[in-house]
C-alpha cells in the first residue's frame, strides 16, 4: 500500500520514467484541439470569480472586503479545473452527456471557497505574512477578523452546498471539513518512530490536501452518474493526485525560490515541520532525529536540515513517490470511457509532477 507504511527506496534509473499522457493533447466534438488541460477546463468556468463574489454578498464593507481579497484570480484555480473536467468525464462516461449540470459548476465554487477560507484559517495558524505573491488577510487585518471571514466563506460554501439540495452531496463535502480541520490537528503533533512518522504525514497529507479533491471529483460523480464504480474511480483519482500534489508542494519548499512561490521558502522547516524530503533525508542522515523531534527549534537547525536534504535523494525520493500516486490515478481515471476530459485529467497528473 502507498499509505500504510514508510515507503521503500528507489533506485534512480527507475526515477526517470514517464506516463503515456506526457505529449497528448484533448480534441472537443467541435474538432478544436487544446494541448492544455487548464483550457480545456476553464470553457465550464468563466466568471468563476464573479460568481463566487456573489455568493459572498455581505453588508458590511469591510467583511466583504475581506472575504474577496483572494477571489482575485492569482490563485491556480486547480480544484475547481480538476471539478469540471471530471464532471464531463463522468457524465460522457455515463451517457454520453457533453453538458455541465449547474449542481457540478456549483461544487467547483464550493471547492474553491472551502479551500480558500482553509487558505485564511491556515495563515492566522502560521502567523504567515505572504501568500500568492501578497499580504495575508491577517497581516492586513490582523488575526481576529481574518478567523471570521475564513468563518464567512465557509458559511457561504456552506449555504450554496445546501441550495444544491442533494444530501449524498452535502455529507461528501462536509467529510473535507472535518478531514481539513484534522488533517491541521495531525500537523500540530509529532511521532517519534520513523515508519509512524511516515504513515502521520502521508495521513495529514490526504486530510489537508488531497481529501477536498479526492471528494470534490466524487461529489460531481454523483450528481453526474448513478454507478458507485465511478465514484469510486472519481474519488480514488483526486486522492492520488491530490497527495501527488502534495508531495511536489513539498519538495518545492526545498527547491523554489520565494518569488516563485509567493511565500517564502523553507518555510516547513521554519514553521517545525517534517515534510517528504526531510523523512528521506533522515533515513541517509539518522542525526537529523533529534532535530526533527525538537522540530528545528534551535538556532542553526533549520540552514542544517536544509543543507542535510539537499545532500540526500530526499528530495529525488518524494518526487518518485509522487509519480507513483500520479501513476495510481492515472490508472482509475483510466477506466472511464475515453474523452478529452478524461485525456486532460490524464495530463493534469504529468503537470502535477512538473510543475515549478
Ligand atoms: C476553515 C475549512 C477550514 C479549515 C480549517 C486551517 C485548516 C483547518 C486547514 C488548512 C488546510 C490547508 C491550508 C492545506 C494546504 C493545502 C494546499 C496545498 C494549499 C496550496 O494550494 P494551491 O497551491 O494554492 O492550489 P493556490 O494559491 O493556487 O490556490
Amino acid at each position: 500500500s502507498l499509505t500504510s507504511a514508510f515507503p521503500n527506496r528507489y533506485s534512480m534509473s527507475r526515477f526517470h520514467h514517464s506516463t503515456s499522457a506526457s505529449c497528448c493533447h484533448s480534441r472537443t466534438q467541435s474538432g478544436e484541439q487544446y494541448s492544455d488541460p487548464f483550457k480545456l477546463g476553464w470553457r465550464d468556468l468563466t466568471g468563476l470569480y464573479e460568481d463566487i463574489r456573489k455568493e459572498l454578498l455581505i453588508s458590511t464593507t469591510e467583511l466583504k472586503e475581506m472575504s474577496e481579497y483572494y477571489f482575485d484570480g492569482k490563485g491556480k484555480a486547480f480544484r475547481p479545473i480538476i471539478v469540471v473536467l471530471m464532471a464531463r468525464a463522468c457524465n460522457i462516461h455515463h451517457n454520453n452527456s457533453r453538458d455541465v449540470q449547474a449542481s457540478q459548476r456549483s461544487i467547483a465554487l464550493i471547492a474553491e471557497m472551502i479551500h480558500t477560507a482553509s487558505l485564511v484559517h491556515d495563515d492566522v495558524i502560521d502567523d504567515a505574512s505572504s501568500r500568492r505573491g501578497k499580504h495575508t488577510v491577517n497581516k492586513i487585518w490582523g488575526e481576529k477578523k481574518a478567523v471570521l471571514a475564513g468563518d464567512l466563506i465557509l458559511s457561504a460554501a456552506s449555504i450554496a452546498l445546501a441550495r444544491i439540495g442533494n444530501t449524498t452531496v452535502i455529507s461528501i463535502l462536509t467529510q473535507v471539513i472535518e478531514d481539513l480541520v484534522r488533517g491541521e490537528f495531525l500537523q500540530l503533533g509529532s511521532k517519534e518512530n520513523e515508519t509512524e512518522r511516515f504513515a502521520h504525514y502521508l495521513e495529514k497529507t490526504f486530510k489537508k490536501t488531497a481529501s477536498l479533491i479526492a471528494n470534490s471529483c466524487k461529489a460531481v460523480s454523483v450528481l453526474g452518474c448513478p454507478d458507485p464504480v465511478v465514484h469510486e474511480i472519481a474519488y480514488q483519482y483526486g486522492k492520488n493526485v491530490g497527495i501527488a500534489f502534495q508531495l511536489i508542494d513539498d519538495v518545492l519548499d526545498f527547491t523554489s525560490c520565494s518569488d516563485q512561490m509567493g511565500k517564502p521558502t523553507s518555510a516547513d522547516l521554519k514553521l517545525g515541520l517534517a515534510t517528504g524530503p526531510v523523512l528521506f533525508a533522515c533515513q541517509q542522515f539518522p542525526e537529523m532525529n533529534a532535530m526533527i523531534m525538537r522540530r528545528f527549534s534551535l538556532p542553526g537547525d533549520v540552514d542544517r536540515a536544509r543543507q542535510y536534504v539537499l545532500q540526500s535523494d530526499g528530495v529525488q525520493q518524494t518526487t518518485y513517490l509522487a509519480q507513483r500516486y500520479c501513476h495510481e490515478a492515472i490508472r482509475e481515471i483510466s477506466k472511464l470511457r475515453p474523452s478529452p476530459e478524461r485525456d486532460a485529467l490524464i495530463q493534469l497528473s504529468e503537470i502535477v509532477l512538473t510543475r515549478e
